[in-house]
């Protein structure tokens, strides 16, 4: 394998994609330049054959594309794609360990299994039970047109009211200024994008208090500010700083 820094990056990413935006983030703390493509979930890119056989078989966001610096990413083959926000952020982590971390250092393992198990609160029990394609799918399953029958704010509330007072707890143990420590980790990065999805979808966030001062802090950060979804080139454009009322994506 060559060195990580004969390395360019191309990220898909859609502005309001959560697990995008973690992937955003993560770079922009860690200063690694990414060129950007967009996949257009609300008209669904994520679907098309070519981006399901060449990128992501997965059909979502987001892929990181790992190109030899050298080459051109529109003609040659790429060295490497990785899908999953978690593998691509533990990639960045392992092949650009410095100067700036999102894991406690290896001498440290019972601080990085805190931030892995925070990040996964967010990975793997909020955002898979409140993703689109899992919404939608539901929505086709229920009687149409009947109101009593299921309502999608509802149930992503109860699952992401669920995950965030497990993150509240845990994190009520090991916080600083971020959710383990002082430093900006791969627990934040996750976190931040699904506290804006939360506050989209009206979740009563005052049950969170140690959570709520942790937000404050990620969102000072210069890396939320250029990662977070509000200032992203493919952002809508009826949105506008501050706003929340952002399609529920
Ligand atoms: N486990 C995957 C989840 C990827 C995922 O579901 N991404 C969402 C956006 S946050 C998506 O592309 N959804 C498209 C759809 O549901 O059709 C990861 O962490 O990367």
């Amino acid at each position: 394998m060559m060195a990580s820094h004969t390395f360019a990056y191309t990220l898909y990413t859609f502005f309001g994609s959560s697990c995008s935006a973690r992937v955003r983030i993560a770079a922009h703390h860690k200063k690694i330049p990414l060129t950007y493509k967009f996949i257009r979930l609300h008209k669904g890119d994520q679907h098309l054959p070519s981006y399901i056989s060449t990128i992501n078989p997965s059909a979502s966001v987001p892929a990181l594309v790992v190109h030899n610096i050298n080459s051109d990413p529109e003609v040659d083959s790429p060295v490497a794609i990785i899908t999953q926000s978690i593998a691509i952020i533990e990639y960045l982590e392992e092949v650009h360990p410095s100067p700036i971390k999102l894991l406690p250092s290896l001498e440290e393992p019972l601080l990085r299994a805190k931030v892995r198990e925070l990040a996964n609160i967010i990975a793997c029990d909020i955002q898979p039970l409140t993703n689109m394609r899992v919404f939608k799918h539901i929505a086709s399953l229920v009687s149409p047109g009947d109101p009593n029958s299921w309502h999608e704010d509802d149930w992503q509330r109860h699952f992401m009211t669920l995950g965030l007072s497990a993150y509240e707890k845990l994190v009520a143990e090991c916080a600083g200024k971020f959710s383990v420590g002082d430093q900006l980790t791969m627990a934040d990065v996750c976190l931040i994008p699904a506290i804006d999805r939360a506050e989209r979808y009206e979740v009563d966030m005052t049950k969170f208090p140690i959570v709520r001062k942790i937000n404050n802090e990620i969102r000072q950060t210069e890396a939320y500010k250029k990662g977070g979804l509000r200032s992203q080139p493919d952002k809508f454009r009826s949105l506008k700083n501050g706003d929340t009322a952002l399609e529920k994506l």
